[in-house]
C-alpha cells in the first residue's frame, strides 16, 4: 500500500493538483490542540506527567474512562473562548489556514456529534453535546471561516473511549467482556467523518491520525469514506496517516512531526507540525518554550525544503492561547507583514545549504533568509547566473552591491537594521536560474 496513492480511487488522483493549489501557496497554518486533556494539563491526581503530549495523559497516567467525564469535562469550561481572537491571532500572525483536533485519540468530540459512544454520551448517559451544549468546533470553524483562513479538521482514527476501537477497553474496567466490533467502529468514523463533511461548510483538509504497521486501509473503512468524502467536499485535502508510518507516500500530503526531512520529501507535497514548547496538547508544567530566533529557524528551512509549516497552539480549559504562544505569534506576524513575499507561493531552495541562513525562489526572484550574517557583511550564493539586483524585501529602493566570485555572487548587506529578524535578502535574475556546480 506505501507507495500507491490513491490506488483504485482515480478521482482523487486526477483532481490532486487542482485541489492541492492553494496548500502550495498557504505555506503556514496554526494547528490548535484541544480538548479534555486540555483540563488535565498534563498532570494526573497531583503527579506531572511528561512534559511532551500532554494529549496521551489518559495513556501516560493509566486515566480511567469515566473520569473525563466526571473529572475532566466540568473543569474543561471553555468559559474564556473567543473565537474569533483565535482567528485574528491566526491571521494576524499570517497564516493561512487552521487545523482544529475535532476529535483527539480520547474520544471526546468537539463537534456537535450525533454518533454514540462520545464521553458524555457513554458515560453519562448524556446528549453527545459539548460543554454548555455548545459545539466548540462550529464556533471555531465559523470565526476562521469568517477571517478567510481554510480549514482543517484533526480528526482521531484511535479511539481510547469507544468500546468498539482497538484501544478502548484498556481504559474501562466494564468493558473487561465485551468482544470489540469492529464493523460498528468503522461506521462510527464513517458518520463522524460525514458529520465533519457535510454539516460545518467548506472543509478544506481532513487530517487524519493515525494508521501504524497493523492497522491501516481497511481497519478503518478507508476506500469507502474516500470515496464518498469526494463527493461532500470535492476540493478536499486528506494527509498521509490513513495509511501507515509517518513518511508514507499516500495522502495528499506527507506529515512529518517535529521533525524537518534533511531533504525534504521529494516527489510529494509534505507539511511540518512543530510546537512552540514541547506539548501539542496545553500542559501546566512545560515551561519549554522555543524563542523566536529557533521558530523562526524551523519555519525558514521547511519552507526552504519545499513543506508547509503547521505551527501548534494548545489552549487551556478555559479557552486561553498561553501568553508565550500570543507572543511568539505577534511576533511571527511583525516579520511576516514585512516579508510575507518571500513565503507565500514559494518553492523549495536550488542550493543544498547556504552558511548564513535559507532561501525560497518565485518566478524571477530568490529569497535570502539571512540569520547569520558573516562579519564582513558579505554573503556567497553558488549562483552562475547572473543577477538583475539585490535589495532588501523591508527596502526595495535601497539597491545592494553584488561582485563576482569564485563561481559565486557575492552581495553585500547593510548591517542588520531588520526591523523583524531575520533579513529577507531579494535578488533578482535576469534569466533562468543557474546554479554553480563548482563554486568555491
Ligand atoms: C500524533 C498524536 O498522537 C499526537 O498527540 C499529536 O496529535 C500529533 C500531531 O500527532 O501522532
Amino acid at each position: 500500500v506505501d507507495s500507491q496513492p490513491y490506488e483504485g480511487l482515480d478521482e482523487w488522483s486526477k483532481t490532486k493538483d487542482h485541489r492541492m493549489e492553494w496548500f502550495r501557496k498557504a505555506r503556514f497554518g496554526m494547528f490548535i490542540h484541544w480538548g479534555l486533556y486540555s483540563a488535565a494539563g498534563g498532570s494526573w491526581q497531583g503527579k506531572q506527567y511528561p512534559q511532551h503530549y500532554a494529549e496521551w495523559i489518559q495513556t501516560w497516567a493509566t486515566v480511567p474512562s469515566k473520569s473525563y467525564a466526571t473529572e475532566l469535562k466540568p473543569k474543561f469550561t471553555a468559559a474564556k473562548l473567543n473565537a474569533n481572537e483565535w482567528a485574528t491571532l491566526a491571521k494576524n500572525a499570517g497564516m493561512q489556514y487552521v487545523v482544529l483536533t475535532s476529535r483527539h485519540h480520547e474520544g471526546f468530540s468537539l463537534f456537535n456529534s450525533k454518533q454514540p459512544f462520545s464521553v458524555s454520551n457513554t458515560i453519562t448517559g448524556g446528549t453527545n453535546i459539548s460543554p454548555k451544549g455548545r459545539d466548540l468546533y462550529g464556533d471555531i470553524v465559523q470565526a476562521f471561516h469568517k477571517k478567510g483562513l481554510k480549514v482543517g479538521a484533526y480528526y482521531s482514527l484511535l479511539d481510547w473511549q469507544h468500546p468498539d476501537s482497538y484501544e478502548g477497553k484498556q481504559f474501562n474496567s466494564e468493558l473487561k467482556d465485551h468482544i470489540p466490533d469492529r464493523k460498528v467502529y468503522k461506521e462510527y468514523l464513517y458518520q463522524q467523518i460525514k458529520e465533519l463533511a457535510t454539516n460545518y461548510g467548506k472543509l478544506d483538509i481532513l487530517w487524519l491520525d493515525f494508521s501504524s504497521k497493523n492497522r491501516q486501509g481497511e481497519t478503518w473503512g478507508t476506500k469507502r469514506i474516500l470515496k464518498d468524502l469526494l463527493k461532500w467536499q470535492p476540493d478536499i485535502i486528506v494527509n498521509n496517516r490513513f495509511w501507515n508510518g509517518l513518511e508514507n507516500k499516500n495522502g495528499d500530503i506527507g506529515t512529518p512531526e517535529k521533525y524537518i526531512p534533511p531533504t525534504g520529501l521529494p516527489g510529494m507535497d509534505w507539511e511540518v507540525s512543530h510546537t512552540m514548547n514541547e506539548s501539542y496538547g496545553f500542559s501546566n508544567h512545560d515551561s519549554k518554550w522555543k524563542s523566536y530566533d529557533q521558530i523562526m529557524r524551523l519555519f525558514l528551512e521547511t519552507v526552504s525544503k519545499g513543506g508547509n509549516f503547521l505551527l501548534n497552539v494548545g489552549p487551556d480549559a478555559a479557552g486561553t492561547i498561553p501568553e508565550p504562544a500570543v507572543k511568539l505569534l505577534h511576533s511571527i506576524g511583525d516579520w511576516m507583514k514585512i516579508n510575507g513575499e518571500s513565503i507565500y507561493g514559494t518553492t523549495a531552495s536550488p542550493f543544498q545549504t547556504l552558511d548564513w541562513g535559507y532561501c525560497t525562489q518565485k518566478n524571477d526572484k530568490l529569497y535570502f533568509h539571512v540569520f547569520d550574517r558573516p562579519k564582513d557583511g558579505q554573503i556567497s550564493v553558488p549562483l552562475a547566473s547572473p543577477l538583475k539586483e539585490a535589495y532588501l524585501l523591508q527596502s526595495p529602493r535601497h539597491k545592494l552591491s553584488i561582485q563576482e566570485g569564485q563561481g559565486t555572487k557575492i552581495i553585500n548587506i547593510p548591517e542588520n537594521k531588520a526591523i523583524q529578524w531575520p533579513q529577507v535578502i531579494v535578488a533578482k535574475l535576469i534569466g533562468p536560474l543557474k546554479v554553480a556546480e563548482n563554486a568555491v
